[in-house]
Formats: structure tokens, C-alpha cells, sequence
């Protein structure tokens, strides 16, 4: 019998690549979008329902609607330095709207995949495992802290199939354009081209646990397809600094393209991240197939061709 999931955040870089997946493998996908997304692409072959996830009784009738075997909760305010100024719609979104999900899942029963983060362990050193202290240092952090610590809570309490990726940073040509790898694939491509001759960052003294979206959302939908729920890292295991993303993106001499402006300094940073995701890959027999320099490639390559398909509508508008 056909399969039903509901993705929520379906318009967000995870939500394209997991519908994909998910359309691949025949299931019917339900994709819950934001009215204020619209104009944002949306995954082709997915059924749109509009909603927000702060809304209990909205998600209530949503799996009603939908009866989902499997919801994918995806939606969060997932930029960590915007967490800083908006802590209040953080929490309001990334922990109430678990709450919200996680209810109306266990009324209808359906599996559940959240969205963890390694941004809860903070500075807890490395590499991370599932039970390495959570020590976030950020309002995001802490927001999916609590998130997390629900999902367990009702999985123990309740007998509830929840599974959470505690996902490392991963990255894509579809990563929103406010995050350091976005950043600098759109800005190394508009350099190239001729239009701008720096990019302006944070602070470049921080290293991430890198990988590529379409891997992270495998090992997602692979959660769902065990016998038991349980908590998995999901990270390459190798950290690298913004340096080397410099490197791969433009060369050995980026630092001529790059300044810093500390106005885009976090108040407290997350030095380092080095995941390590040994139980995904012996339980849910995942890896990852996408490498690094691949990803950086990928990203540049895909900023490269958005620029060249914006100069084409700017001179067919002339
Ligand atoms: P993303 O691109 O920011 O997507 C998140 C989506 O959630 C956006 O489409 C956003 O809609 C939607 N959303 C926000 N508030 C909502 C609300 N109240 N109701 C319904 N939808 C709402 O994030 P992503 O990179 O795909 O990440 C997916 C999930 O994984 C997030 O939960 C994130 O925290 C988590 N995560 C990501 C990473 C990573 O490196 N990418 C690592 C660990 C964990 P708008 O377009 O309207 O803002
Ligand atoms: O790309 P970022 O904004 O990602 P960050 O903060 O690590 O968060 C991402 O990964 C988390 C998993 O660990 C997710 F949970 C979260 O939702 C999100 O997807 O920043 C990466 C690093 C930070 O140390 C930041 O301070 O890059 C540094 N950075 C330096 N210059 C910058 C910039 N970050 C951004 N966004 N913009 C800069 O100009």
C-alpha cells in the first residue's frame, strides 16, 4: 500500500531533498508550507498545505487531513545569530512547535523524524557522540535542546515511535543565502564574474562537521524504517574550518578575497564540531556518498549558473 508522509518546512533546503527521496520511493507527500513562504520554491510532485507549526489546533486538523504514516518535522527558525535578537519566536517555533507535532503525531499515530542539531552540544569538545553533555550556547541550541529532550520524554513516556537526527551542518546549492557556505558560493561566483571583489564574513575562526543535505535527509527517512526509534548523529566526521571551504571554493590565496566585520560576530560562538555518527552507520548501515570537495564544488558551480540565469532575465528585460 502506498505510503503517506507529511514533511513540515518543506519549502526549507532539507524539505526539497527529502521530498525527493520520498517521491522516488513512491510515497504520497504532504508538504506543509508558511503563507509568508509563498514565492519561495516548493518541491515538485509534493500536495502543499498551507500551516504554521506554532498553531496546535491548525496541526491537529492538519494530520486529520492528511493521516500521515510518517511526518518528517522539518520546520524550525533554524538560523543560529538570528536566534540572538529573535529568542522568544525561537523557542516559539522550535520548541512549542515540536510540542504541537509531536501531540498530534501521537494521536494519529504516525512515526516521527525531528530535526536535532549538533548546535546543542555548545563547546563540549569532540568528536560527539549521542550521549556526549549538551551544553548549548546559543537560544537555537537550547530551543532544540528542549526539543529533544520532549521527543525522548514521549518516546519513553508514551511508547511513541520518535527518532531524532542530531544532524551536523550540512549544506547544498539549496542552503539559504544567510548561511557562511551560501555566502561564500554566491559571493566567490560574483567575483568571478566580474561584480564584486570581496566577501564580507564573521568570525572565519570556527570549524563545522560539513556534509551534503541529500545524505542527512537518507539517513532521516532510514530512522523511520527500524524496528525502534532511537537518537542517531548524523555527520561525515571530519571538521573543517571556513579556511578550507575558502580554499575549495576560490583557491590557496582566499584570504585577498575575504574581510571580516566583527558587527557579524556571534555574542558566543561554537568553535568546533566533530560528529560522531559510528551508531547511523552500524544500525542504519548509513554513510555518507557526497565528500566535501564534491559539495563546495556543487555549491559554486550551482551560484555560478543562478548568476548567469539572472544576467539572461536582466538583458531579456532591457
Ligand atoms: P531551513 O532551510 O531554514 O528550512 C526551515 C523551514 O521551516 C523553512 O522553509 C521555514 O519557512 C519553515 N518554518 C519556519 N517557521 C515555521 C513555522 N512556524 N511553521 C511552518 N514552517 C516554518 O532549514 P534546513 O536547513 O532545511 O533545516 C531543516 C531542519 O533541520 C531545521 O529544523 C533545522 O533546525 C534542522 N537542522 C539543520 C541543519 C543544517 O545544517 N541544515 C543541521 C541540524 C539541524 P520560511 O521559508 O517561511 O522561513
Ligand atoms: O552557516 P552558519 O550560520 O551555520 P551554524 O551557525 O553552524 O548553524 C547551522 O548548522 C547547525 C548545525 O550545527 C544547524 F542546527 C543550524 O540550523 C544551521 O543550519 O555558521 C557557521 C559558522 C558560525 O561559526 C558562524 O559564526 O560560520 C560563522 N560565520 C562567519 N561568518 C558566519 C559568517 N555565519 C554566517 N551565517 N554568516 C557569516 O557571514
Amino acid at each position: 500500500m502506498q505510503r503517506t508522509a507529511l514533511i513540515t518546512g518543506a519549502a526549507g533546503q532539507d524539505g526539497h531533498y527529502l521530498a525527493e527521496l520520498l517521491l522516488e520511493r513512491d510515497y504520497r507527500v504532504f508538504g506543509l508550507i508558511r503563507r509568508s513562504s509563498q514565492g519561495k520554491s516548493v518541491p515538485p510532485g509534493i500536495e502543499v498545505v498551507e500551516g504554521d507549526v506554532t498553531d496546535a489546533g491548525g496541526m491537529m486538523r492538519l494530520f486529520r487531513q492528511t493521516q500521515p504514516d510518517e511526518v518528517y518535522h522539518l520546520a524550525a527558525q533554524s538560523h543560529v545569530g538570528l536566534s540572538f535578537d529573535l529568542p522568544r519566536p525561537t523557542f516559539e517555533v522550535n520548541t512549542l512547535g515540536c510540542i504541537n507535532v509531536l501531540e498530534a503525531a501521537r494521536l494519529y499515530g504516525a512515526r516521527m523524524f525531528q530535526a536535532s542539531t549538533s548546535e546543542m552540544y555548545g563547546n563540549s569538545g569532540g568528536p560527539l557522540t549521542e550521549t556526549s553533555p549538551f551544553r548549548p550556547v546559543s537560544p537555537y541550541g537550547s530551543s532544540k535542546l528542549a526539543a529533544h529532550q520532549l521527543c525522548w520524554q514521549f518516546r519513553r513516556g508514551y511508547g511513541q515511535f520518535v527518532s531524532c537526527g542530531i544532524m551536523f551542518n550540512h549544506e547544498s546549492p539549496r542552503r539559504g543565502v544567510d548561511f557562511v557556505t551560501q555566502k561564500i558560493a554566491t559571493g566567490v561566483a560574483r567575483i568571478q564574474a566580474g561584480y564584486e571583489e570581496q566577501i564580507v564574513l564573521g568570525n572565519i575562526e570556527v570549524a563545522r562537521d560539513w556534509s551534503h543535505a541529500r545524505d542527512c535527509m537518507r539517513a532521516a527517512w532510514l530512522m523511520l524504517q527500524q524496528d525502534q526509534p532511537d537518537d542517531f548523529v548524523v555527520a561525515s566526521g571530519t571538521p573543517h574550518t571556513i579556511g578550507d571551504f575558502l580554499a575549495a571554493a576560490w583557491g590557496p590565496d582566499w584570504r585577498r578575497i575575504v574581510t571580516t566585520d566583527e558587527a557579524l560576530y556571534r555574542p558566543i560562538e561554537v568553535r568546533t564540531l566533530c560528529g560522531d555518527s559510528s551508531s547511523a552507520r552500524q544500525v542504519l548501515g548509513w554513510q555518507p556518498e557526497i565528500t566535501f570537495e564534491s559539495l563546495v564544488r556543487e555549491m559554486v558551480s550551482a551560484a555560478a549558473s543562478r548568476l548567469k540565469r539572472q544576467e539572461t532575465r536582466t538583458d531579456g528585460d532591457a
